[in-house]
């Protein structure tokens, strides 16, 4: 038995224990309930940060109160091994990207094991190999087969100078991060997977993922943006057709001009004789804009000078190139409607434009356009045979007439756009395609994958190495000549699978479907909420695509999901003569405090004063990060796990400060020290219930109600910060409890054994030790302590006794005393009495096993 707490000596031991008996390997046992608890993987950048520590430490902590819990649990680990970043590495460091992107595996799996996460390390993948990437480029040839992958132009950022294509990170303020030049859109081919086909699927199925946040359910009903319209026609002279797609079918009588992208052919067609507006046209395709600005940007346009027919009152009216219209949403084309739309109201006072009303509230109250559109839904007017209706009852009756004269139909629109997978970039996988002479496109066939990146290549940092490799991209096909695609995929294709790898990860096959369905879906998945879009969503979708394809029997990957919040710090600056801001690590600061606890003086380690910016998001920019690594060395892994888990409840931001884990440092030595006293008596003898007295009662129903609530805290509220304040709050009391008699002793052999265990997969080490010394065995497959009903159960109720609202007397009574006994003690109670002489009783209250409360005047 050792005096004091020794967190490395112990840590180290214990993960020996585990590395060598593999206690987290699993394999499928039909016998046992499976439990599959996933953290998001993490991409090799080189060391942990806070944030993975606390994804990674909340997803241990299920998987082993799981465990617990008899389940068979399988906790895999792997590294989201593609992407920017060891690009850019590699090139500053003039290595590749394959061995930068291996050695910080290495670098990273041992910090992970010093954390001592009971991961199943024989089911680690990195999914830059081929091994992985093979299943994902046969997969893309099957949908490829199936239609569900086509290839189309589509802009990408691209720098003049360079001549190269840029991806969104490396655009700033508009300009190349490395030439500053101004960045261009270009149009090039590239390949997309249908998930629009999906659409409907994702939205319905989100109303079944009972297990994840609300918020991440709207993020996503939102994303995919499902609407209700009609897509109408309005005829051009000499032209095509033009169609519109519109939600607001109502306001059709108010139309007063179209608006068209710069991208429709319409637009092209009138630029031909027009050079401003070809002029036009190409300053509108250079200018991207995200979706968000379309609301808030400067609206500009330009007449094409052609008309189009409305179709319901035949009058013409003027198309416009307009800069808000996009062209891959709807048909590219907007009836504008100014009186109704905020858009078209803005651009139409501009352009001096009609304005033309045709809804009014519906309330009654005057209609007011003077200053703004109005958008709400209302009362038609106006509108001909329309005039009066709502708008549902308009939306259907237009719909009707649009129909019946084959002018337009009803419609369903979603936000949703195809899922864009080339990227131009080097350490990716390569997509499986090639072109033969006649300019065809071809699938690589099976037997011909993987197509491998080549590893050993040098990075010039503009041009990506196998397309600078002219001799790379030649192959042939069917024994003809044929040039291989140069582009790779966007890592979100690896992410998107690689929890459904995890179940079989050495199987010669995409998938093993035995194990596959023994182990999907996941039954936890936690992760930053900052994926609650792209990958959550491209992950739901490839589970679709691989049940459709036979490899998967259920619905939906993620059964249930935690989004952790992120983990904040305090952040320092000064700013130098120049007037630059400096960022100083926090752990170089030295702070005054007044009574209150707020800063009044903080200095860096050279004496300059610093300002105190509050607590922000642990980042480089802002100098702020706590390194994970030190933490552990300096308090050992469970102190830092502890503190992780006590700071704040999971889901949201977790404020790093130092006292705080001093404060957990402290408690996990205090269990050590109470463990050990009690044990260097020697053993205790058997619980002998029958003898207790009330002391030694109140004692062990505190136990077993913190055994209850601790194990609701975990499982089903997720809240374990506040498990841990439970457990913390009965530790305090077992220090107190006195050990006279051998029964005092054996109460707290138990109330130990409880604490210890419960502790288990939070501070799995010193639990692990602790769990020995106590007498046991192999802490790891242990059983979950249960609480005893009867433990705690009372036997006597402390009651409160009020005289009009003030607290006159306490009476203890039997727990099942009835009513009546309660009141006839309190009324005589002798102190009430005083209260209560001379005045009629006019009320009589009585809160069961609580408060009697006695009204009297
Ligand atoms: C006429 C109208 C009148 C509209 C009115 C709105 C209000 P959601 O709900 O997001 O689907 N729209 C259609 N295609 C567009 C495109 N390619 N680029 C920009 N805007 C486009 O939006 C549908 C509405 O957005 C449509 O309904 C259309 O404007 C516009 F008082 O049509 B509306």
């Amino acid at each position: 038995m050792q005096e004091q707490y020794n967190p490395q000596e112990i840590e180290q031991k214990v993960q020996k224990h585990w590395d060598e008996n593999k206690t987290f390997v699993v394999t499928e046992d039909p016998s046992k309930e499976k439990f599959y608890c996933l953290s998001m993987f993490p991409y090799p950048s080189g060391r942990l940060h806070m944030g993975h520590v606390r994804n990674y430490t909340i997803g241990d902590v299920v998987s082993r109160f799981q465990r617990l819990q008899g389940k068979n649990v399988m906790q895999p680990i792997g590294w989201d091994a593609f992407g920017l970043p060891a690009e850019n590495a590699a090139v500053k460091n003039k290595t590749a990207p394959a061995p930068w992107t291996y050695e910080n595996i290495e670098y990273m799996k041992n910090q992970l094991k010093l954390l001592g996460f009971g991961y199943d390390w024989n089911r680690e993948f990195a999914t830059c190999t081929p091994e992985y990437y093979r299943w994902e480029q046969e997969f893309f040839t099957q949908l490829y087969n199936k239609g569900l992958v086509y290839k189309k132009t589509s802009s990408v950022n691209w720098c003049p100078n360079d001549q190269t294509v840029l991806a969104n990170e490396q655009v700033e303020d508009g300009c190349c991060w490395r030439c500053d030049t101004p960045v261009e859109q270009k149009e090039i081919p590239q390949w997309f997977i249908k998930i629009t086909a999906y659409a409907q699927e994702l939205l319905d199925e989100l109303d079944n993922l009972d297990g994840w946040p609300e918020m991440v359910k709207t993020m996503q009903r939102n994303w995919i943006g499902r609407s209700e319209g009609v897509e109408l026609t309005f005829k051009v002279a000499d032209q095509a057709d033009l169609e519109v797609y519109t939600t607001r079918p109502d306001t059709l009588m108010g139309v007063t001009y179209v608006g068209i992208a710069a991208g429709h052919p319409l637009a092209t067609q009138a630029a031909q004789n027009n050079a401003e507006l070809a002029e036009f046209i190409d300053e509108c395709k250079n200018n991207k804009v995200a979706e968000a600005e379309l609301a808030t940007m400067e609206k500009k346009g330009m007449d094409t000078g052609l008309k189009a027919i409305h179709p319901l009152n035949g009058r013409e009216v003027p198309i416009f190139v307009a800069n808000f219209v996009l062209m891959d949403y709807g048909t590219g084309a907007v009836m504008a409607v100014p009186a109704h739309d905020q858009r078209d109201y803005e651009f139409a006072t501009k352009y001096a434009l009609d304005i033309v009303p045709v809804i009014k509230p519906a309330d009654g109250s005057e209609l007011d356009i003077s200053e703004v559109a109005y958008t709400e839904k209302g009362v038609l007017f106006d509108s001909g045979d329309f005039d009066g209706l709502s708008f549902k009852d308009a939306f259907d009756a237009i719909a009707a007439k649009l129909e019946s004269e084959k002018k337009g139909k009803k419609t369903v629109n979603f936000r949703l756009r195809d899922w864009g997978v080339s990227r131009q970039r080097y350490w990716g996988a390569p997509i499986p395609m090639v072109t033969t002479q006649d300019g065809e496109v071809h699938p690589v066939p099976a037997d011909q994958l993987p197509v491998i990146l080549p590893e050993d290549v040098v990075m010039d940092g503009v041009t990506s190495p196998i397309k600078a490799d002219k001799a790379w991209a030649e192959t042939t096909f069917n024994g003809e000549p044929a040039l291989r695609e140069t582009d790779t995929f966007d890592t979100f294709m690896e992410s998107s699978w690689y929890y459904a790898r995890y179940c079989s990860p050495q199987a010669d096959e995409m998938l093993d479907p035995k194990a596959a369905n023994y182990w999907l879906p996941v039954d936890q998945y936690v992760g930053g909420i900052e994926h609650a879009c792209m990958h959550l969503l491209y992950s739901r979708f490839f589970h679709k695509l691989l049940r459709d394809a036979g490899m998967v029997n259920s619905d939906e990957p993620f059964k249930k999901l935690l989004c952790q919040g992120m983990v904040l710090a305090d952040a320092y600056h000064y700013t130098t003569e120049k007037g630059t801001k400096v960022w100083v690590s926090p752990t170089d600061v030295t702070v005054e405090r007044d009574e209150k606890g707020r800063i009044v003086k903080a200095v860096d380690s050279e004496g300059n004063d610093v300002v105190h910016t509050g607590m922000t998001k642990m980042s480089k920019s802002k100098n702020n990060g706590i390194d994970p690594q030190e933490m552990v060395d300096k308090y050992g892994a469970d102190t830092v796990r502890l503190f992780m888990m006590f700071a704040s409840p999971a889901d949201m931001t977790l404020e790093w400060q130092e006292s705080g884990v001093e404060g957990a440092n402290r408690f996990l030595k205090r269990v050590w020290k109470l463990v050990n006293e009690h044990t260097s008596k020697g053993a205790s003898e058997p619980l002998d219930n029958s003898t207790l007295t009330g002391n030694q009662k109140a004692l062990r129903r505190d136990v077993h109600k913190t055994i209850a609530k601790v194990t609701d805290d975990i499982e089903r509220r997720q809240t374990y910060n506040t498990a841990i304040a439970a457990i913390m709050e009965l530790m305090n009391k077992l220090a107190k409890a006195p050990q006279e008699v051998p029964q005092d002793r054996a109460i707290l052999d138990e109330a130990l054994k409880a604490v210890v265990a419960m502790l288990y997969p939070i501070t799995p080490h010193i639990s692990y030790e602790l769990w020995e010394i106590l007498g046991e065995s192999a802490m790891d497959t242990a059983t979950w302590p249960t609480a005893d009903d009867k433990a705690m159960i009372e036997d006597e109720k402390l009651i409160v006794v009020q005289v009009n609202g003030k607290l006159r007397a306490k009476l203890t009574v039997a727990a099942d005393a009835s009513k009546e006994h309660v009141e006839s003690l309190g009324l005589n109670n002798e102190n009430v009495v005083k209260f209560t002489d001379g005045k009629t009783i006019r009320k009589v209250i009585y809160v069961p096993g609580k408060l009697l409360n006695i009204v009297a005047n």
